[in-house]
């Protein structure tokens, strides 16, 4: 672990391939309840690039009519989101040592040509608790920047099995995927292959 700036903990190939494809595994069974959907963004509708599903009690979703938002049901199927694997629940308290667990699994999918423009995740009242992310599949090119839009960023690039942690100071920087990296260091496990190239978790507190 390495912590690449205040608040920011870097744990690079945390899980190794057979923790990889363990992940994978529950994931897909979270993506066959919960099939992927499209989120477009608040302000202009335009579909994001990336598509979407959650776990746990709460899922992040969003459309032009009522913006960004945790909702206890999938916004296609009406049914209530699966539950978080308990292996999530065991690296969150591992990694952040937070008390409380993490109430929504955000599953951001990833083709070759998705990224996600620079944001803050500030949909959330908890903002005391940390956000844990955790990468599968293709390598992307990860840019962090500061508290305020405009302030510098520093990119570098997330792999297969690293864990990034934002809290405390960092917990309200901007950051967002500029590119999925062509060289394929881990492709995705078999599990997800269909989906995608790269999978990304992120687990929070909402409430
Ligand atoms: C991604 N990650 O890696 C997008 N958010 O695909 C995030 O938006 C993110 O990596 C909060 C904390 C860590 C993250
Ligand atoms: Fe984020």
């Amino acid at each position: 672990m390495s912590e690449i700036a205040l608040g920011v903990f870097y744990y690079a190939g945390l899980l190794d391939p057979a923790a990889q494809a363990a992940l994978a595994d529950e994931i897909a069974r979270v993506v066959a309840a919960a099939p992927l959907y499209v989120s477009t963004m608040k302000k202009t509708g335009a579909p994001m690039s990336v598509r979407m599903t959650n776990c746990g009690a709460l899922g992040w979703v969003s459309d032009k009519e009522r913006g960004y938002r945790y909702e206890a049901r999938h916004p296609v199927t009406g049914e209530p989101w699966p539950a978080m694997p308990p292996r999530l629940l065991e690296l969150w308290n591992e990694l952040t040592r937070y008390p409380r667990p993490p109430e929504a699994c955000l599953v951001n999918v990833y083709d070759e040509q998705a990224r996600m423009g620079l944001h803050q995740d500030r949909d959330e009242e908890d903002l005391a608790a940390p956000i844990l992310s955790l990468s599968l599949g293709a390598d992307c090119r990860f840019r962090l920047g500061g508290t305020r839009r405009g302030d510098r960023a520093v990119a570098f690039p997330l792999s297969s099995g690293d864990a990034l942690v934002l809290s405390g100071p960092a917990r309200l920087r901007y950051h967002g995927v500029d590119r999925i990296l062509p060289t394929v260091n881990a492709p995705l496990p078999p599990a997800l292959s269909a989906f995608g190239v790269r999978v990304n978790l992120t687990l929070r507190r909402v409430a």
